[in-house]
């Protein structure tokens, strides 16, 4: 059912403090932590504490929790110092999400091409 944890979803596991992730923020509703394969200086994946499968499944079941992870966003790139920064949600396997509970990708501490690859 849609926000409820899954046993088998790595980012509830995180959530749930049964994995452990370099934390840089949390709120009642969202968890920020480092990305274990980062793609720049800054890589921070916020994400939401429910369970969404992805971001759309997130903006359409929850939009104020969406909003909530966007927020968050620019909390951690506040918090990064970064003038200028990323964000990125991969929706589906052929845009290259891999893990299927919804993440905001934010990067920055480089020059970022346009377009992605
Ligand atoms: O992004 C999924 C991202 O999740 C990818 O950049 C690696 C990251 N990841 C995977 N496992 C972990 C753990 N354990 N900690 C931190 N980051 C992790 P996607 O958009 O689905 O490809």
């Amino acid at each position: 059912m849609a926000g409820e944890p899954q046993d088998d979803c790595l980012f509830c596991k995180i959530v749930a403090g049964q994995i452990p992730a370099t934390i840089v923020r949390e709120t009642d509703t969202t968890v920020a932590f480092r990305d274990i394969n980062p793609q720049a200086p800054t890589h921070v994946l916020v994400i939401p504490k429910a369970h969404h499968k992805d971001a759309a499944a997130l903006a359409a079941d929850a939009p104020q929790l969406a909003a909530d992870v966007l927020r968050e966003t620019q909390a951690v790139a506040d918090a990064e110092q970064l003038d200028s920064y990323r964000t990125v949600f991969n929706t589906g396997t052929g845009a290259g999400q891999t893990v299927w509970h919804a993440h905001a990708h934010v990067l920055g501490g480089r020059g970022l091409e346009w377009p992605p690859g």
